[in-house]
């Protein structure tokens, strides 16, 4: 097992005392400001994440609001906030993404202090641009947005909403009082995880390292999760003060079809995989959502009778995460637990994981075998392995 952790900091220079000085980051970043997924119908699909994974409706924009071409529902559960866009129409690039690829998310939107200057400095930096900043504006104040190009066909969109008091973005009108929503304790996006095409990865790397100004955060080579049959190679990428974690993700040649092919054939090409939603309470969390119809991936028995031995001392009862499902990793730092959903959608693309630290930054590395092999249970199923 080969999987090397650095410290989410930002890159380092000394000073002529030769005192280490935080070099300056040139895309400082707040955090995730939201995720948009372009859908078939948002309506349904808001129904979906409201009632299934607890997220509260807070927003809405479409026809009766001047927003003609689109419905666009904000759901939102702790600090996580997912945008569903649906067309109204076919034939304009909303209904084009949709008849490509799905459901899918569209839009991973970075919450900065200056739109303009994320822009100018990634475009400068080699990234192709989707949209110019641009002053958006309503009755609650102003908001700045610019968007680039990632991996496929999804995009970042930068947001400085300093200026910016109403329930999301200009055009939106509060929605109150969800008489739907069944909050299960979703905090935050730990992650999200990008499927890259055959020996992609790298160059995404670069990307995100040389355009972005992100750092290598941790790596897995074919040999840490080759299973019998499928495998891939990731490495993680995090902005300087890690609140921004982008796991890339390529297939490598198994003996089958690796699970990253599947994707990549159905979605198809490159694009995102998996958001992994943090909570303080996994057991809760993941209790509530099996009672709310969110159906996650089966792990053997076997996982769990030397989970004991091979994580030490865990405050979760083991009979309760084998009952739920739920993996345990350890590494120097503390121990993680986490979970993943099967896809949420028909195609064997986008699906979540469910994830509580408690001191470690792992990503799972000691649950890979288990994993992929329950994800290649499911490969099978489909007819896809
Ligand atoms: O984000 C991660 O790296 C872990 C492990 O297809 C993982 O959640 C990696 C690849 C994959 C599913 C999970
Ligand atoms: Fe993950």
């Amino acid at each position: 097992m080969r999987a090397s952790t650095q410290p989410a900091s930002a890159p380092s220079s000394s000073d002529a005392a030769g005192t280490a000085l935080p070099s300056a980051d040139f895309l400082p970043l707040k955090g995730t400001d939201h995720v948009e997924f372009y859908v078939g119908n948002a309506r349904q699909a808001a129904y979906f994440y409201r009632a299934a994974f607890g997220m509260s409706l807070v927003a809405y924009a479409g026809p009766e609001t001047g927003q003609r071409d689109r419905a666009s529902y904000v759901v939102q559960q702790g600090k996580i906030r997912f945008v569903l866009t649906t067309p109204l129409r076919s034939g304009d690039a909303v209904a084009d993404h949709v008849h490509r690829h799905g459901d899918a998310v569209r839009v991973i939107a970075l919450w900065v202090d200056d739109a303009r200057s994320a822009w100018l400095e990634t475009t400068h930096r080699g990234a192709s641009s989707v949209a110019a900043p641009e002053i958006f504006s309503d009755e609650h104040g102003q908001v700045v947005l610019s968007s680039i190009r990632t991996y496929g066909d999804t995009i970042h969109t930068f947001v400085d909403r300093g200026a910016y008091s109403g329930p999301f973005l200009p055009g939106f009108r509060a929605v109150e009082n969800d008489p739907v929503a069944r909050p299960v304790g979703l905090l935050h996006i730990d992650h999200m995880v990008g499927n890259v095409g055959w020996n992609e990865m790298d160059k995404w790397v670069n990307f995100y390292s040389n355009v972005m100004g992100f750092s290598l955060y941790q790596h897995f080579d074919d040999k840490d999760i080759s299973t019998e049959y499928s495998a891939l190679m990731s490495k993680v990428m995090a902005n300087g003060n890690g609140y921004v974690k982008f796991p890339i993700n390529e297939p490598a040649k198994g003996k089958r079809k690796s699970q990253i092919e599947e994707y990549l054939e159905f979605y198809p090409g490159p694009g995102v995989q998996h958001i992994a939603l943090a909570t303080k309470d996994i057991l809760h969390s993941v209790r509530k959502l099996h009672e709310q119809g969110v159906e996650f991936l089966h792990v053997p028995h076997t996982y769990y009778t030397d989970l004991q031995e091979r994580v030490g001392k865990i405050d979760e009862p083991i009979d309760e995460l084998e009952k739920l499902g739920i993996l345990v990793d350890r590494d120097e730092e503390g121990y993680m637990l986490q979970i993943f959903t099967r896809p949420v959608e028909d195609r064997p693309t986008v699906f979540f994981e469910i994830i509580q630290r408690k001191g470690s930054r792992s990503f799972g590395k000691g649950n890979f075998k288990a994993l992929f092999e329950a994800i290649e249970r499911e490969q099978q199923a489909r007819g896809n392995l």
